[in-house]
């Protein structure tokens, strides 16, 4: 592809490249892209993936295709002789923020993933009006303002497709819009494919509880992408939109096999679907009825089809985010969706013996994941040891019936945009250390051989100081917030939760607050950084945040601890954020209660990134323990066993755990005095009664070892020499979680294609 900025500036605007502000370059360069991939052929081949997903967090998309299409430098040169820079423009652009977190950020991941190996696969969801909220901070608390992003957005193409969907008491008309998703050094494409209402009302400010009347509903199915990860908003409008979505997913599938040469019959040799959690497990039974009641199947026959054409992806053990649906609902949404799920549960309770623990329909409520286990030919896990608590406990009884659809397909990270888009001075050196092959293969093995090599080991310092002048600048532009530059930059990033535990990040930073009041003066300074939104009715969360954005202004108001303690809450973490943030961190805090996370992404990021991890034995951090060694990683924490037995045992008794002197003094100070007169009372009051009565996720069970295996990073972190060595194992180690590795498995052992 040749690209000439100057020409283009003179046949749109009459003017010459120098004289455009950034924000019209930034639209041209997305428009450049968007006619360019227009004429790109789309992968080929008889069977096609379908992923469904209610989220893709895609991120900004200019400079990761510039990337993909191979003119990066050559763009940014060219806007360079005429007195811009790349990086400003990049700025402008809006960020689509339709997903939540960790699971949306991974089918984004992944549909990059699998252009990039050349494989026929399209991303399937709905074309959110409003994306996740954007957070402000307000009297120290999170204040949720609404995304509209689609108005200043450049990459939807209008599709052709458009279909009907019926509701119980109503029907809408659907329109389909796509945004090609390249591949790194690819001439073919996929699409991410987002349906939507063909017209919707947007005067209705999105909130996470209207009750809609049938007619208002009609107009707002796509309104607003629901804000809670790893939860269950359990509110009526989420099962439309889920409706809505694979209704609409379950007849484009139908629609393309048939002009790719299907006579349905045949069509698992045509199509695959991998649902992306439960959220589009519907499609299921919609399936089933457009065979049986559009193209006159026998039931039986439409149940055998869709059997062998739907694989599904389990990403949490946590119970409030397994969907539950009662069947009044379903009946209210489709009622004849709701029939078919009664008659998939009678045809399951007929094959497997009337097992109420299997049950698809218990107690008039329908299991959701129990369908997609029953009806679909796969379900995996997204690490190994997720995939073996499944196996062991949440599913056993489903593992005992059917073994051979059980595997761990463990999560990974695109390296396109991890590294080398957020990354580029990492990047550099790898290409002069290992030459460029790893930009394809994500091998990163070779720099294994340099790790007593002094040279190396500086120049990955010296990359490791470029990522941080670049945080430094982002947060001080972004955040108002000045960052010492040899602080040591400690980073928890991620959706606030409290199996997450960023409540114990907090006791610890009560604890070195302590210590340095006491006359501990550290050896350099210390930059805690937190990023995360929190559902607008997750009320504890909530409280997590009031405490942080407390402790940061309290101890930058110390004369005596600011110096050598800083913690920085980032307003608004979003995709355009971690890849500023992630290359730039030291320590990695991955210190979910051992058992709960089940997988994490994250924590491959700032692996990739050179960051040492400070981690439980939890997800993806096992995994990562096993491959870097004892050496290079700081494990510590209950074990997940051992979690799972006070659980089953109703044996942890939080309280005898906060009378504990030292643990006491840590949760008391969250309702101080001070505190109280500066804060909000309320919210200090209830998250340390939380802490000391209920501590559901068991933080006050690992905090002293916690605190003290920080202090031992902090140690060894002056060793430097010892500790480059550490981050280039790490670094070199990363290969195992490119999510092209992850993608050629699913392909390898489920979708085939
Ligand atoms: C979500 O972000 C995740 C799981 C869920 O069930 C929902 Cl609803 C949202 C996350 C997991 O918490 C995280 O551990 C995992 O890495 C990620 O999905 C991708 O698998």
């Amino acid at each position: 592809m040749k690209i000439d900025l100057e020409a283009r500036s003179q046949e749109k605007f009459g003017r010459p490249l120098a004289e455009l502000d950034d924000t019209t370059i930034c639209t041209m360069l997305e428009d450049i892209v968007r006619e360019h991939a227009a004429t790109m052929p789309l992968n080929e081949g008889k069977r096609r993936l379908y992923y469904l997903s209610a989220e893709f967090l895609i991120g900004r998309l200019l400079t990761n295709n510039l990337i993909e299409l191979g003119v990066y430098d050559d763009v940014k040169a060219q806007l360079a002789a005429a007195g811009h820079d790349l990086g400003a423009v990049e700025e402008r652009e809006v960020e689509p923020s339709l997903g939540n977190g960790g699971l949306g950020r991974l089918a984004a991941c992944f549909l990059d993933s699998i252009a990039t190996l050349g494989l026929p696969g399209d991303g399937v969801g709905l074309n959110y009006h409003y994306g996740l909220f954007h957070q402000r901070f307000v009297d120290l608390q999170q204040a949720a303002e609404p995304d509209g992003w689609l108005d200043r957005q450049d990459w939807l193409v209008k599709d052709e497709k458009a279909y009907t969907v019926e509701f119980g008491g109503f029907t809408v008309k659907s329109r389909l819009y796509d945004i090609d998703v390249l591949g790194y050094g690819r001439t073919t494409k996929n699409r991410l494919r987002l349906f939507d209402l063909e017209s919707v009302d947007d005067s209705l400010v999105p909130v996470n509880s209207i009750d809609f009347d049938k007619g208002e509903l009609a107009k707002n199915l796509t309104l607003f992408l629901y804000p809670d990860d790893s939860d269950d908003a359990g509110r009526l409008l989420r099962v439309y939109q889920e409706y809505f979505m694979v209704s609409n997913a379950a007849q484009l599938i139908l629609d393309e096999a048939v002009e790719r040469g299907s006579n349905l019959h045949d069509l698992p040799d045509y199509a695959v679907v991998q649902i992306n959690d439960t959220h589009p497990s519907m499609v299921i039974p919609e399936l089933v009825r457009l065979l049986v009641d559009v193209h006159g199947f026998e039931f039986d026959e439409a149940v055998s089809v869709v059997r062998r054409m739907v694989a599904y992806t389990n990403h949490t053990i946590l119970a409030e985010a397994l969907e539950k649906w009662p069947l009044e609902s379903l009946k209210t949404v489709a009622p004849r969706i709701a029939e078919i799920v009664v008659k998939l549960d009678e045809l399951e309770r007929a094959e497997n013996g009337s097992n109420d623990a299997v049950a698809i329909v218990r107690d008039g409520v329908v299991h959701m994941a129990h369908m997609a286990i029953h009806y679909g030919f796969s379900i995996n896990g997204v690490a190994a040891l997720h995939t073996k608590i499944l196996e062991d406990t949440e599913l056993h009884p489903f593992y005992e019936l059917y073994p051979e659809k059980f595997s761990n397909k463990t999560n990974g990270i695109t390296f396109r945009r991890w590294i080398m888009d957020a990354n580029p001075a990492l990047s550099g050196v790898l290409d002069d250390v290992l030459g460029t092959d790893w930009r394809t293969s994500c091998d990163l093995s070779g720099l294994l051989a340099f790790k007593d090599d002094d040279a190396v080991l500086a120049r990955l310092d010296d990359a490791k100081s470029e990522a941080k002048a670049g945080m430094r600048e982002f947060l001080w532009e972004t955040q108002g917030v000045r960052i010492p530059e040899d602080a040591i930059i400690d980073v928890q990033v991620k959706r606030i939760h409290e199996y997450k535990r960023q409540q114990m990040l907090a006791l610890y930073i009560i604890w070195k607050y302590l210590d340095i009041k006491n006359g501990n003066i550290p050896a350099r300074p210390l930059t805690i950084i937190f990023g995360g939104k929190a559902a607008p009715a997750y009320t504890i969360a909530q409280d997590i945040i009031h405490l942080i954005l407390l402790l940061s202004r309290w101890i930058a108001a110390d004369p005596v601890v600011s110096p050598h303690l800083q913690v920085v809450m980032i307003e608004n973490y979003n995709v355009s954020a971690a890849e500023r943030v992630i290359p730039a961190a030291d320590i990695s805090e991955q210190i979910s209660l051992a058992s709960k996370e089940a997988s994490g992404t994250s924590n491959m990021k700032f692996m990739l990134n050179g960051a040492v991890t400070l981690c439980t034995l939890d997800g993806a951090n096992v995994e990562i323990a096993d491959l870097v060694g004892d050496e290079n990683i700081y494990t510590f924490g209950t074990s997940s066993k051992e979690v799972e037995r006070l659980y089953a045992e109703h044996a942890y008794d939080a309280h005898a755990h906060y009378l504990r002197p030292g643990v006491k003094l840590l949760v008391d100070f969250i309702a101080n005095p001070a505190f109280l007169a500066l804060g909000n009372a309320e919210r200090l009051h209830r998250l340390h009664d939380d802490m000391a009565w209920k501590d559901w996720f068991m933080a006050l069970l690992d905090i002293e070892e916690y605190i003290q295996k920080k202090e031992q990073v902090l140690a060894d972190y002056e060793n430097r020499d010892a500790w480059r060595k550490k981050s280039l194992v790490n670094i070199a180690k990363a290969g195992a979680f490119s999510s092209d590795r992850t993608i050629r498995q699913y392909n390898e052992d489920i979708w085939h294609l």
